[in-house]
């Protein structure tokens, strides 16, 4: 069985974004992979994160993750910063990665723009994440859009690596789905739904409301021509609202474009909040019955020991590969 691994960061409450591009596949994949799904708490601290916070929300993801119908027998769940393997193999890494690609990393040019310092883990985050990756022999990392790049570097590390010290790692493919892979702000449609914006309204939470949900979809901009029309191009807002309506539905994009024919925006909006409402309300129940549960602690103990297991023996084969005195 071919092998996955994936995990979204604690660094801000869950968003239907990070629910679209990556959450809803991992529930579908577990069944097709041997799968491993993490919570980068590590990831987070590349920026500064309230430690308080930073806790629950840790928590939160890795709850979310089990309330939106990963099954941790048939998963492995973890928290990254339980299994040190990481860190290990991270630093290994950054001997192999080029100060220039990393500076080539879109992401870390958006979130270092405008900012007087930024920390040096930001920069080179994406090693860490090469090592996760690496570390499980994954063959397969389903990602946003947004994460192409990052994917990019780990198999260019990884190679490197093996070209330089012998076959070590399995090299990953990406695996991008076409709607919902990259879920826009519902008032910009230019820039990605993101946990870390400080506009609440320009997404929609996890665990909002169904009244917050009615009234941010009523509220997120749309364009003057009033046609339900799926153009990226020409109608970037509504296309962004087709696609979430389409992901949270499970409706095809010619399906809602034909409903909504002639009729303008209101009822489309309308009707999106609550099919969004609709697929969150059994996920938040259950979320709310383990978020603080022993149950969690223990899936994430359990969880924590199997990769820790995996990885050990993938960091074991670099050490020994790279010279460094191993029993
Ligand atoms: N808006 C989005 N549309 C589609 N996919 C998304 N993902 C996140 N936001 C969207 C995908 O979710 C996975 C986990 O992402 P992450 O939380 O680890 O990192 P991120 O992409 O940096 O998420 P945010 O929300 O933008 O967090 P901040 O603001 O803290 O940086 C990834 O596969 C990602 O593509």
């Amino acid at each position: 069985m071919q092998r996955l691994l994936s995990g979204i960061k604690p660094s801000g409450d869950l968003n239907i974004g990070g629910y679209g591009g990556a959450l809803r596949q991992y529930v579908k994949l577990q069944h097709e992979y041997e799968s491993y799904f993490f919570v980068p708490d590590l990831h987070a601290v590349t920026v500064y994160q309230d430690p308080k916070e930073l806790h629950q929300r840790t928590r939160d993801i890795a709850a979310l993750y089990i309330a939106s119908g990963i099954d941790p027998d048939k998963a492995t769940i973890f928290l990254q910063s339980q299994v040190p393997a990481h860190v290990e193999l991270g630093w290994l890494l950054e001997t192999q990665a080029h100060f220039g690609e990393l500076k080539r990393m879109t992401q870390f040019k958006e979130k270092s723009d405008g900012k007087d310092t930024v920390s040096s883990a930001l920069f080179t985050y994406p090693v860490l994440m090469a090592a996760d990756v690496l570390l499980y022999q994954a063959t397969h990392v389903p990602v946003g859009d947004d994460q192409k790049q990052h994917l990019e570097l780990t198999r260019d590390v990884g190679e490197r690596f093996n070209n330089r010290y012998g076959r070590t790692f399995t090299l990953p493919e990406p695996i991008i789905q076409d709607i919902g892979s990259r879920v826009m702000g519902l008032d910009d449609p230019s820039k990605k739904m993101s946990k870390s914006n400080p506009n609440k309204n320009s997404c929609v939470h996890m665990m909002d409301t169904p009244e917050d949900i009615r009234k941010k979809f009523s509220r997120a901009v749309t364009d003057s021509d009033g046609q339900v029309r799926h153009d990226w191009e020409q109608k970037p807002a509504v296309s962004n609202l087709i696609e979430i309506y389409s992901v949270f539905s499970e409706e095809a994009i010619s399906v809602i474009e034909k409903r909504y024919e002639g009729q303008g925006y209101g009822m489309f909006k309308k009707e999106l909040a609550e099919a969004v409402i609709e697929k969150l309300q059994p996920i938040q129940e259950k979320f709310y019955q383990i978020v603080n549960s022993s149950e969690l602690d223990r899936v994430l103990m359990n969880g924590a020991k199997r990769a820790a297991e995996t990885a050990s023996t993938t960091l074991h084969a670099a050490k020994k590969a790279m010279g460094f005195v191993t029993f």
